[in-house]
């Protein structure tokens, strides 16, 4: 018998295509629920670092959709993790593996059910993982996944991570977000 995930979880590719718009480049790639059946998936797809710049993984539990206008995320915002280019060799792969092993492990404990999923972004001016929770007016429990994150990515106390609004990127103009909270 396989060791069942407390949620079920999705996930899924996007591949910039000009000529489709945004949602439309986002796609479902499986969904799974057990342990194994997570490992079986992460072992046969490509590492992060070996996507096409311009590409994303998300991993989002099962019916919330990898983007701002999901009843789940719309109130919602992301702690960001900022990498530079250099990290893709040394960070990039491990910090989101670890991402997923927190999300599937529900390593939030009580703030679990505030995270909707994880983004990878991968770019040429410097890649991205984003964790995704549903409501930035929780303070409490958004700046202890913050810190759980932090603690499982082994971070030092130097790094500093953000969190946005999912709000404040959709009318962004400049290229300067708020950050709400920091940990
Ligand atoms: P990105 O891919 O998150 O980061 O956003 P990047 O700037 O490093 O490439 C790029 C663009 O994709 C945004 O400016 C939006 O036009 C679009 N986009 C990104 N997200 C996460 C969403 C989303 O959730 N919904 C919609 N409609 N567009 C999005």
């Amino acid at each position: 018998i396989k060791h069942p995930l407390q949620n079920t979880w999705t996930l899924w590719y996007y591949e910039h295509d000009r000529i489709k718009n945004w949602e439309e480049n986002q796609k479902k790639i499986i969904s799974f629920d057990t342990a194994e059946d997570f490992w079986s998936l992460f072992t046969h797809i490509k590492l992060a670092s070996d996507l096409r710049q311009g590409c994303d993984y998300s991993l989002f539990k099962k019916d919330i959709r990898p983007m701002w206008e999901d009843d789940a995320n719309k109130r919602g915002g992301r702690w960001l993790i900022s990498l530079d280019k250099k990290q893709r060799t040394n960070d990039l792969d491990n910090y989101w593996r670890e991402v997923l092993l927190c999300l599937i492990g529900e390593a939030f404990d009580e703030h679990s059910d505030e995270v909707c999923g994880a983004v990878v972004n991968i770019r040429g001016k410097g890649d991205k993982i984003g964790v995704w929770t549903a409501d930035c007016s929780k303070g409490n429990s958004v700046i202890e996944i913050g810190k759980k994150i932090k603690e499982r990515l082994k971070m030092d106390r130097n790094t500093t991570l953000v969190y946005q609004a999912h709000n404040d990127l959709k009318v962004k103009t400049g290229s300067i977000t708020k950050n709400i909270y920091t940990v």
